[in-house]
């Protein structure tokens, strides 16, 4: 794999190369596998990185990280590359990458359960701030049910904005990872979660 325009992470970066397996279709995986990690020198802003023995049904992600010289760190998510359960994806060409989640609606019902799973990954274990990028637009404040990991539910509240599938808003909540990947849900409804109040539409989120 050959990836391009990577001069302003320096003259070296780092390379997690993972993968899924195949476990058969019914039974779902944990988590992805880490193939290697490795240190390449960073030429003419490229780097070409070999993988070998490539499984078709596998899928493959490259991490790709200076080694140093930038302190902080900055990935974004977008919702309508998220896990939507109950609710559905559209375009707005004022969204982050076009796209975004809407119809977050159900609620207080195990079928119509609404709710959107971001799976991230993040290089160190410690508090995150996480911008959420949405809109409101029933004119009064909305909430829906933030819980993470497996762990207990809080509520983010999403103040009015101006008009559904405008974007442009954004709320900041601050989540504790684990190093690796991380199950972040933003819900409207879901199971053990009582229900969120009005309705906001997601677009992305960020975490620094
Ligand atoms: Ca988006």
């Amino acid at each position: 794999m050959r990836v391009t325009g990577l001069g302003a992470l320096g003259s070296q970066v780092r390379v997690t190369l993972s993968r899924t397996g195949t476990t058969g279709r019914t039974t779902n995986q944990s988590a992805p596998t880490t193939v290697s990690t490795t240190t390449y020198t960073v030429s003419g802003g490229s780097i070409s990185v070999p993988v070998t023995g490539m499984d078709a049904w596998a899928a493959y992600q490259l991490l790709i990280t200076p080694t140093s010289g930038i302190a902080t760190w900055q990935q974004r998510y977008e919702a309508e590359n998220a896990a939507v359960v109950n609710a559905n994806r559209f375009s707005s060409s004022s969204a982050s990458n076009g796209g975004y989640v809407g119809q977050i609606d159900g609620s207080a019902n195990s079928r119509n359960d609404a709710f959107v799973d971001f799976i991230v990954n993040v290089p160190q274990t410690r508090a995150y701030t996480m911008n959420i990028r949405y809109a409101n637009g029933t004119g009064a404040n909305s909430t829906q049910g933030l819980a993470y990991n497996g762990g207990s539910w809080s509520t983010v509240t999403y103040p009015p904005t101006g008009a559904w599938g405008s974007f442009g808003s954004s709320v900041n909540v601050t989540v504790n990872l684990n190093a690796g990947w991380n199950t972040i849900r933003l819900a409207k409804g879901a199971p053990s979660f009582a229900g969120g109040t009005g309705y906001a539409e997601l677009d992305a989120i960020t975490l620094s």
